[in-house]
């Protein structure tokens, strides 16, 4: 815990003031609540029996006392602030108060609490009886307001149709926390609001079940992965893509025939990982659905089967295999069923695949000259090959899918969008794909950062309040270093990318010479280099980023994938077509690296996103077992800093943190002025409280409503009221026994 102060401070952020150290020498004198590290290195909580120079003896809950370090106690909230459904509520917001307060919830089903604007959600792992109708009914009327995914959805969707305002979720966390699962509660409640499953709601849910098929995979962390890319290359214990497995369990065998359709057994591409089925699950029974789904979002059976001929075309790619032809090491593919059966469901000529993954066209003057491949160039050909036709039937499928919904349909242009995606990463390796998904996490980081800022502001403006007074921090810095032109990560990653002699050190080499000034930036021993993101240092390394960052999709698969046009898909062909024309990738070899794109499909994201009212969710994963009920502190605690958790209330509270109405603060704390003459009107008497209590005026700001206080300041006058009053009821017990 010291450690991250100290990181807080460190990257600025400090001046959101902690007081919590400074209040913690109160705690001693009161012998009040706190909260300790135990040798187990989980927290206990209890109060200090005694305090001798730096160590004092905490006696805890169950009797034992042991003995800490002073400096590292931290304040307890009271016992009346147990499991509050917000923990902007807590009076004090340390790490082990908000873990607490989680689990206080979690152990009793309450898996969603608030922290400020943002919804929490903690992965029960079970079935919990918190939706469905009677639930739905309950937020819809208002009758409940307890936190919830049906609370935030309502909020969206009147926001919608009062406001006219179109409305996103933005659901993140890392892998198994719960996004999907979150996002189709928040789906579940939209479409019973739209009339129960019946008309378009229910063609929502069903294409959700087409998604899910194409696009999710069992990975180690969870049975139901939403992912991609993953079509060529499988870690042990995980699948590709479950459209793949369950078209080869439940294909009819008139499919399995036009198809040469084998069983999953037979295909390299699904047999590497050595996992071929989940438990519990029945990949033909789950293809009947599928087929259903399918038919009711209006895709004709032709265009079904041609989508499943592209997955046998991706099939049996991965079944073509290469010989070496010369002493070079150069290939040639082998003439064999494979390569047959993917040239014929692709509508070329086995002679013109074999061309195209084995050569490479170069430039020698005004003439091209084939050039042959090597065994690894080659393979990476026939992947990249892959890779993209399933990419591209990804999108095919859900444009026909939109098509179909949009069908028909009054089309009022006012939208919900739902927002799955991945949560900040941090591991012990980190690679390009982590450096992705980081920086598309800053970027969502500093919109969620300013559509707070900009909500604390307006609440502060409508009370007439200083608003310079309050601190705020962006993450600016660490996307200028991601993003400025020439010296930027993506840029300098995209020029080393295109130097033909170029390595992973050289890159790292050229980030240190031209980025160490940067206050974000870190560099490392060898190919590591270091970014301070919001939620955290992480290192990357930079093996394999140049390759990984170039598209390997070279001009003889354009050409011959456009030469075979007739066979695919009409969406194929124009995508193909699209590639082939657009400059960034023309055919002289200069190609629009992934980090690019992805930055151009992040800022046409964020664009989207800047037009709608926000609402966040933050999924968390108690444990890695995928197991009810175990809540496992560091795991929890580690998300928690990723996702800036702890950050969004002190953000929310920034500055002045306690807000309480005229009437409230006086009528709770006028009882306490000294003076015969109290004043009479709300705003007097609190400004007489605040003066008699000697509360600096830099400590407070009076707005037309209410009264603004900072950070521990209300602690004071609490204590002196608890006195007073416990005061009054022992001189009452007095009288009372004197009595009798
Ligand atoms: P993810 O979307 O966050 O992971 P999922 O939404 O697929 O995670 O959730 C993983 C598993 O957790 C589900 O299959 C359920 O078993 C369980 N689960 C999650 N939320 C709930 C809930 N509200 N109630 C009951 N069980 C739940 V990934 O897509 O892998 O990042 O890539
Ligand atoms: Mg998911």
């Amino acid at each position: 815990v010291s450690a991250s102060k100290v990181a807080v401070k460190e990257g600025g952020k400090g001046k959101v003031d902690w007081e919590e150290n400074d209040n913690i020498g109160y705690f001693i004198k009161k012998k009040l609540r706190v909260w300790c590290r135990l040798s187990s290195g989980m927290w206990g909580s209890g109060t200090i029996q005694s305090t001798s120079g730096e160590e004092s003896f905490v006696s805890l809950s169950n009797g034992n006392v042991v003995k800490v370090p002073t400096s590292e106690l931290l304040p307890a909230n009271s016992e009346i602030l147990e499991g509050v459904d917000d923990l902007m509520q807590l009076s004090y917001l340390n790490e082990p108060s908000v873990l607490h307060n989680l689990e206080y919830r979690y152990s009793r089903d309450m898996i969603y609490s608030k922290a400020g604007p943002v919804l929490i959600a903690v992965n029960p792992f079970k079935d919990v009886q918190i939706y469905g109708k009677d639930f739905v009914t309950a937020y819809r009327q208002k009758a409940t307001d307890s936190p919830h995914v049906f609370a935030i959805a309502d909020t969206a969707y009147n926001g919608m149709m009062d406001d006219g305002v179109n409305q996103s979720i933005i659901i993140s966390g890392e892998s198994g926390s719960g996004k999907t699962e979150t996002a189709k509660h928040a789906m579940e409640y939209l479409a019973a609001l739209g009339g129960g499953g019946a008309g378009i709601e229910g063609e929502i849910l069903r294409a959700n079940c087409i998604l899910e098929a194409f696009g999710n995979a069992k990975t180690s962390r969870n049975d139901n992965s939403s992912r991609f890319s993953r079509v060529v290359q499988l870690a042990a214990g995980e699948r590709s893509y479950h459209i793949f497995y369950q078209l080869c369990a439940g294909a009819s065998p008139t499919l399995r025939e036009r198809l040469n359709l084998k069983t999953a057994n037979e295909y390299n591409y699904l047999i590497q990982s050595d996992c071929l089925v989940i438990d519990g699950v029945d990949d033909a029974q789950k293809f009947y659905k599928l087929l259903e789904a399918l038919d009711i979002v209006q895709i004709c059976k032709e265009e079904q089967e041609e989508a499943f001929a592209m997955l046998a075309v991706v099939l049996w790619l991965g079944n073509i295999s290469f010989q070496v032809i010369d002493n070079e090491n150069h290939v040639e593919a082998l003439a064999d069923e494979a390569l047959t059966s993917a040239a014929r469901l692709m509508g070329c000529a086995p002679n013109e695949l074999m061309q195209a993954l084995c050569t490479r066209k170069i430039r020698a003057g005004k003439d091209s000259i084939a050039k042959k491949l090597t065994m690894q160039q080659a393979i990476d050909t026939r992947d990249a090959l892959a890779k993209f036709i399933y990419g591209s039937l990804f999108d095919w499928l859900v444009e026909q899918m939109n098509k179909s919904l949009k069908m028909g349909k009054q089309y009022t242009a006012r939208s919900i969008s739902i927002l799955d995606i991945y949560g900040f990463e941090s591991f012990k390796k980190n690679s390009f794909e982590q450096f992705c998904i980081n920086y598309a996490n800053e970027r969502l980081q500093q919109h969620f950062n300013r559509h707070l800022f900009k909500l604390e502001q307006e609440e502060y403006e409508l009370d007439g309040i200083d608003w310079t007074k309050v601190d705020f921090e962006d993450n600016q810095e660490c996307l200028d270093l991601f993003e400025k032109k020439p010296l930027g990560l993506l840029s300098l990653l995209d020029e080393e990318s295109n130097f033909p002699n170029a390595t992973d050190l050289t890159f790292a080499n050229k980030l240190k010479q031209h980025l160490n000034a940067n206050p974000c930036f870190k560099g490392d021993r060898g190919r590591t280099f270091g970014v301070r993101h919001f939620a955290g240092e992480v290192l990357y390394d930079t093996n394999g980023f140049l390759e990984k960052n170039r598209d390997p999709l070279n001009s003889e698969l354009v050409q011959l994938l456009s030469s075979c046009n007739e066979q695919l898909p009409q969406l194929f062909a124009s995508k193909i077509l699209n590639q082939s024309l657009n400059p960034a990738i023309s055919l002289d070899g200069s190609k629009q690296s992934v980090a690019t794109k992805f930055k151009g499909q992040l800022f046409k994201l964020m664009h989207q996103l800047e037009n709608t009212t926000p609402h966040f969710i933050r999924c968390i994963k108690p444990n890695c077992k995928r197991l009810p009920g175990k809540y496992e502190e560091d795991l929890v605690l580690e998300q928690l800093r990723c996702y800036g958790i702890l950050e969004v209330v002190r953000i929310s509270r920034s500055g002045y943190p306690t807000r309480i109405t005229h009437q409230e603060f006086a009528e709770r704390y006028g009882f306490l002025l000294l003076e015969n003459n109290v004043p009479q009107d709300p705003l007097s008497i609190s400004v007489a409280v605040l003066q008699q209590f000697y509360i600096l005026p830099e400590m407070y700001q009076i707005g037309y409503t209410k009264l603004y206080l900072r950070t521990g300041q209300i602690g004071a006058l609490e204590d002196r009221r608890k006195q007073v009053l416990r005061g009054v009821i022992d001189v009452q017990k007095y009288f009372r026994g004197h009595r009798a």
